[in-house]
């Protein structure tokens, strides 16, 4: 295993911004491959903040004594594929090569921090900091004038955390962000009532619609109930908290109508929680379709505009013009600070895969993917033998949570390589056909929905240059399961396995 950070983490290890915290709540965002493990291991809250996730993937590492086999501080740079032998070369960042038969690429959806170049950001004297690679000491904010540019989750999780403890907080937002209120508390009670049931529990999550509990069973269309009952499933939903929000009717990524009805009572209880009715306005999101974008989970985000030490830029009226030595100059204004955190989000999907120089039988991974990822499944792409993904593009991934996502690929691949070597045979790649297919297929159903009307980082519309193409697979995590189940039990039905 090569591994870029200094210890085990993934996400956790890099995010370790003040506020970060996982908005898939715990008893779902755990490993389930343990039935031990899944019983001993005790929460606290009900979504875990990144400490208590980093404690738990060490805990995890060390009990089943995974670091022995972990190379850290080890970025991978190359990877070349030798059709004569068969094998993957690749090269690392400390100049060495590996050879070997497989390679899995586990190297995430959110890892690669997009890292926009506004004019000027070298002239900056003060502090300059990226959420996604917070540093490991921590930062003292108190009483200092900070500002945060990104108002998407890690960037809400900041601006309510900080917000208490520095001077003044001024927040550069570009989209306004729909969140829904997480509810966060213990959670000891719950955990007792899950626990006797796990493995069923895991089960129904496997089998959801985003790889965990929403009540989706009990849920209707929008467009046949009626308003009053609207209004009731609405409140119920955002008094339970989180993501499922999402999922208060079956046609809401459908149904322009059913989306609308969600979005405004989002807007409704946005304008109730914000005292000043200019700063409520800009802070409404409006442009694009609820869900559309990542949805957030906050404790308080709005609220924090109420406060007398934040204020906000909206970069629509007032766009930043350049960085300068004491602040940030936007619309006509210069402001100072002492700090500037950057949240502004990550090259999500394929950013990792193709910050890598791949190359396969035909070419680079970059040539093939130029025009958007082509891949089967979301496991493996034509032309680049025995390279599998976890959580490749044209997955669920993204859309779900991603414990079950990847532990879904990790059961697929592991049982997958078994069924190489039991059948004596050493090289699988996808049919050209079968990934065709599947493209489209992803294509399709993402052009079902609302969805791809967000200029949102699903369709890569945040990194300048990147194709627009809707990346996830947005027909649900038990039904690609179901899919992927059944391709395996056909005998790897559109794979080649020689
Ligand atoms: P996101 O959700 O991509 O948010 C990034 C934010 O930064 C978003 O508000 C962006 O505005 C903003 N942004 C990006 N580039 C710029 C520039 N150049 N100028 C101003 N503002 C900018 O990333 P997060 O880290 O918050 O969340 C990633 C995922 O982590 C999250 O969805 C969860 O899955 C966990 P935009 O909306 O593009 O206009």
């Amino acid at each position: 295993m090569l591994e870029a950070g200094g210890d085990v983490g993934g996400t956790w290890y890099w995010n370790r911004y003040p506020g970060a915290r996982c908005d898939v709540e715990s008893i779902e965002y755990s490993y389930s491959f343990d039935r031990t493990l899944e019983q001993e291991w005790n929460w606290t809250e009900r979504y875990a903040s990144q400490p208590e996730i980093l404690d738990y993937i060490r805990h995890v590492a060390d009990r089943y004594d995974l670091r022995r086999d972990i190379t850290f501080g080890t970025r991978v740079e190359a990877m070349r594929w030798d059709d004569a032998a068969e094998r993957w070369t690749v090269r690392t960042d400390d100049g060495r090569s590996r050879t070997a038969r497989f390679v899995i690429a586990a190297t995430g959806c959110l890892s690669v921090p997009s890292r926009p170049a506004f004019a000027g950001m070298a002239d900056f004297a003060g502090e300059l900091y990226w959420t996604s690679n917070w540093p490991h000491d921590g930062v003292d904010l108190t009483g200092k004038r900070v500002a945060v540019v990104g108002t998407g989750s890690s960037g809400l999780q900041t601006i309510t955390a900080i917000a208490p403890d520095v001077g003044s907080l001024t927040v550069f937002q570009r989209t306004p962000s729909y969140a829904v209120p997480a509810h966060n508390g213990p959670i000891a009670a719950r955990l007792d009532e899950v626990k006797p049931g796990y493995p069923e529990f895991r089960e129904e999550s496997r089998l959801s619609r985003l790889g965990f509990h929403c009540g989706e069973d009990e849920t209707g269309y929008y467009a046949e109930t009626p308003a009053a009952g609207v209004r009731r499933e609405l409140d119920r939903r955002w008094s339970d908290g989180g993501l499922c929000f999402t999922l208060s009717f079956r046609d809401v990524l459908f149904d322009a109508d059913a989306n609308e009805a969600l979005a405004e009572y989002v807007r409704e209880r946005i304008r109730a929680k914000v005292n000043d009715p200019g700063t409520a306005e800009k802070l409404t999101p409006r442009t694009y379709p609820i869900a559309a974008k990542r949805m957030c989970v906050d404790t308080g985000y709005f609220e924090v505009f109420n406060r007398d030490n934040v204020s906000l830029v909206d970069l629509g009226e007032e766009p930043i013009e350049r960085f300068t030595e004491r602040g940030i100059v936007a619309g006509d204004a210069e402001r100072a600070f002492d700090v500037i955190i950057l949240a502004t989000g990550f090259d999500a999907m394929t950013g990792a895969l193709t910050a890598m120089d791949i190359r396969g039988t035909g070419g680079a991974l970059t040539e093939k993917w130029a025009a958007g990822p082509r891949t089967y499944l979301g496991l493996m792409t034509a032309g680049f033998p025995n390279l599998f993904m976890i959580t490749g593009p044209q997955s669920p991934s993204v859309l779900s949570n991603m414990m079950t996502s990847i532990e879904y690929h990790v059961d697929w691949v592991t049982t997958a390589l078994e069924h190489l070597r039991a059948s004596g045979r050493h090289r699988m790649e996808p049919d050209i056909e079968a990934e065709d297919n599947w493209v489209n297929t992803t294509n399709d159903v993402g052009e079902l929905t609302l969805m791809p009307r967000a200029a949102s980082w699903y369709t890569g519309a945040n990194i300048p240059g990147k194709q627009r193409v809707f990346m996830p697979f947005v027909g649900g995590v038990g039904t690609y399961k179901q899919i992927g189940d059944g391709v395996a039990v056909a005998g790897y039905h559109g794979f080649e396995l020689t």
